[in-house]
């Protein structure tokens, strides 16, 4: 065959597989996790359906995973060790008997993709097309990174710490790097987890990630190797551009500013319904509306939910966990009147007064949805 028609021919078979990936879309089988929603296999960005989110604690098996780059090879738990560098007194290396020796902390804790929800911006914006899903909740154990810190005797002007993850970069994506400011890293709730829900984090980080309670998915580096206290933020594509959101707001489908972009901290105030499903059917019966609500730092105050497209609003029913960084169930029960089409909505508040919007504001990455949820459900004579 000629040069160029095999390499038409190379191309053709490159498509044709990646069709085939495609069209095995349902169970991807992950070792230790249930059928997931697959956005990509490899490295796994898997997405929680709706039906596994009945419980307070998200399970382990139901969570969902994002990874930017294939996550490492098998980690020697006897072997790994937690390096802890830069403005300290004494560098030091961790293993996990070390961590295991210090104080446990345990905070539950939800965590979102900064990207959870992009599916609903209009105009679309590329990136993994995340629904309902990329969000849990969780009870996380560990020592706390501000004790990691004073013990390596963190120096006093240190401003940022760095975080790096046994993972590396590959090919056109860079080694998943991340920085946040002191007072995060040494707040009481801030984590080097060993535990989730009592188990091994597995594919969330084993054998220790961090967990930075109030804050987006991003800052929760996984599978740590090494900790460095800094003077200055990171510098590498995931503080910068990557993980940016815009200072001002500027029309739907405007290019960013680089100028005006800003690094994630804290999130903001939402809900989520997870049943009914939007689309599905029901019966002409009692039913129960149910979701969750969450409000990164704070915790969330009240969801009003309405059956009728906005036009009134009653406040739901709440779990009794009216805590920060962690979320909030809540259920209505509606005995719908008559058959027909409804839209159904949730809108949360949280303690700090804050509301969800109904249109949050657009941006180039697709990043913080938090609209008032929306689905529609058709009722029918029984
Ligand atoms: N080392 C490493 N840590 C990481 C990532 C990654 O790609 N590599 N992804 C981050 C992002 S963007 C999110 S949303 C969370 C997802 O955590 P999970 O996979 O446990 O759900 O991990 C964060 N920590
Ligand atoms: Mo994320």
């Amino acid at each position: 065959m000629p040069a160029n028609r095999r390499e038409l021919f190379a191309a053709v078979m490159a498509v044709a597989a990646a069709r085939r990936m495609k069209a095995q879309d349902g169970p991807v089988t992950i070792p230790g996790k249930r059928p997931l929603i697959v956005h990509n296999d490899r490295p796994e960005d898997l997405e929680t359906p709706l039906k596994y989110f009945d419980t307070w604690v998200t399970p382990n098996d139901a969570f969902f995973v994002r990874q930017h780059i294939p996550r490492p090879a098998a980690i020697d738990p006897a072997a790994h060790r937690v390096q802890v560098n830069g403005m300290v007194s004494k560098p030091s290396q961790l293993s996990l008997a070390d961590l295991e020796k210090l104080p446990q902390h345990t905070v539950p804790a939800t965590l979102e993709c900064t990207g959870n929800g992009r599916a609903f911006y209009s105009p679309k914006v590329p990136g993994i097309q995340w629904g309902r899903g990329a969000v849990g909740n969780a009870e996380w154990t560990g020592p706390r990174l501000g004790d990691v810190l004073k013990l390596a005797g963190v120096d006093a002007s240190a401003r940022h710490v760095e975080i790096d993850g046994a993972d590396t970069g590959i090919a056109q994506t860079p080694d998943f790097l991340r920085s946040m400011p002191i007072e995060k890293a040494m707040h009481p709730a801030t984590l080097l987890a060993l535990k989730m829900n009592d188990e091994s984090p597995q594919i969330h980080g084993f054998p220790v990630r961090l967990i930075v309670p109030g804050w987006d998915g991003t800052s929760w580096v996984k599978w740590i190797t090494r900790l460095t206290a800094r003077a200055e933020m990171s510098g590498g594509f995931f503080m910068n551009p990557g993980y940016r959101y815009p200072k001002y707001a500027r029309p739907p489908g405007s290019a960013a500013v680089p100028a005006e972009l800003e690094v994630i901290e804290g999130m903001p105030v939402k809900s989520t319904l997870t049943a009914p499903e939007d689309g599905s059917k029901a019966a002409l019966a009692p039913l129960v509306i149910r979701g969750f609500a969450w409000a990164g730092e704070n915790a969330i105050e009240r969801v009003d939910v309405s059956t009728d497209g906005g036009a009134r609003w009653q406040p739901a029913q709440l779990s009794p966990q009216k805590l920060p960084f962690a979320w909030r169930l809540f259920t209505l029960n509606w005995t719908p009147q008559a058959p027909g089409y409804y839209t159904l909505l949730s809108r949360a508040t949280d303690t700090a007064g804050r509301v969800q919007p109904i249109v949050p504001a657009w941006n180039p990455s697709g990043y913080l949805w938090n609209g008032i949820d929306r689905v529609g459900v058709t009722v029918e004579k029984a």
